[in-house]
């Protein structure tokens, strides 16, 4: 199946059964489910649901992959596969192999229902802060690339990649090739141009927006270079950072989308979620698909089940690691100085056996 309507497919093949999970009655999916009714009518044919395994999608894949290793084409290609499958796909900020495993391994049980993250965000903010250098693409893509493999080394969740506005349009492609290569499933460009600011400074920091033309260009010249069908290319739209309004916010995303990108990500420094819901809302009149990320972080309060009730498909926890290793760090290095010894600081650290067995010594 090559759409995400499988009308077509449906009326070659005329079958008498389609089996699905019941996961998709209510939810981001409902709409797919009306599709395969309403054509399984024409010529009498039956839906069957079976109740959904609430969780499987997440532990399931990573026992599988842990079992048989994982190769990158794999672990590019469920990125795609998850936001087809699930209500919202959860992402976590990495920054090193480290939390790398922490994406891979945090999960809570509430209620019978196993809870973690679908995937990784390797995010400029994060990388250029723990290597000590602002978030300014200071950080090249050279040593981006590194710190990304040694992620993608350790780890087996789907990873999404921050690549600021893309740079160059001729390097944007070799670097979507040398994504795949590694095994990321998808990259994110931000449609700003001249010297790269963090988006959470605004307007202040005199950010400057692409044209729709040279942006769009960009991206259409992206998804020509990438080799396998399942690598996404994201359009970040800037116009509600950039205080440019709605009705441009959805005029660039609905570009952006006719010139290839996959999906788009809205981001917003409101401190409510509302300039996002009103875009998604906007967005959805014009297409049910195309994937949807956003990154609350100054609309914190935001439930995920608000999110996905506005028809948001990704969701990018895009810095909570690093802030909250930072504090735990400074707060130790304090406490050796003032106390002149080590012992008072030990209190809130792992104990030297956890951190020497931390990591297994075998794969
Ligand atoms: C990042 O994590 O680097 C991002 C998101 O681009 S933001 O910091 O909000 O711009
Ligand atoms: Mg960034």
């Amino acid at each position: 199946q090559e759409d995400v309507n499988p009308t077509e497919l449906l009326r070659e093949l005329k079958p008498d059964f389609v089996v699905h999970g019941n996961d998709w009655v209510q939810g981001a999916q409902s709409h797919i489910r009306q599709w395969v009714i309403d054509v399984l009518a024409e010529w009498g044919g039956e839906l069957v649901e079976v109740p959904y395994t609430k969780g499987l999608s997440g532990l399931g894949q990573q026992n599988m992959v842990r079992q048989t290793g994982g190769t990158p084409e794999w672990r590019l290609a469920s990125l795609r596969r998850l936001i087809q499958a699930k209500d919202m796909v959860r992402i976590i900020e990495v920054h090193n192999g480290l939390c790398g495993l922490i994406a891979e391994s945090a999960a809570v049980d509430l209620n019978g229902e196993r809870r973690e993250f679908d995937g990784m965000w390797e995010s400029s903010l994060t990388d250029s802060t723990s290597k000590g250098k602002p978030d300014t693409s200071a950080v090249d893509v050279t040593s981006r690339t590194s710190t990304i493999d040694q992620i993608l080394e350790v780890t087996h969740k789907p990873m999404i990649v921050d690549a600021d506005n893309g740079g160059l349009t001729e390097h944007f492609c070799f670097n979507v090739r040398t994504l795949e290569r590694l095994g990321v499933s998808a990259v994110i460009i931000e449609d700003k141009v001249g010297p790269k600011r963090n988006s959470l400074f605004g307007q202040d920091a005199g950010q400057q927006q692409d044209t729709i033309e040279e942006f769009s260009y960009k991206i259409s010249q992206g998804k020509k270079a990438q080799v396998t069908p399942h690598f996404m290319i994201f359009a970040r739209v800037e116009s509600l950072i950039l205080g440019q309004g709605q009705e441009d916010a959805l005029t660039r995303a609905i570009a952006y989308v006719e010139a290839g990108a996959d999906g788009i990500m809205i981001h917003s420094k409101e401190k409510t979620p509302d300039e996002i819901l009103e875009f998604t809302k906007n967005f959805r009149a014009y297409s049910k698909e195309i994937p949807i990320a956003v990154v609350p972080s100054t609309y914190a309060s935001v439930y995920e089940k608000e999110l996905i009730a506005a028809g948001i498909n990704v969701v990018i926890y895009a810095n909570h690691l690093l802030r909250a290793a930072f504090p735990a760090m400074k707060k130790t290095a304090e406490n050796i100085l003032q106390n002149e010894r080590c012992l008072e600081a030990a209190e809130n650290c792992m104990s030297i056996k956890e951190i020497l067995t931390l990591i297994p010594e075998s794969v």
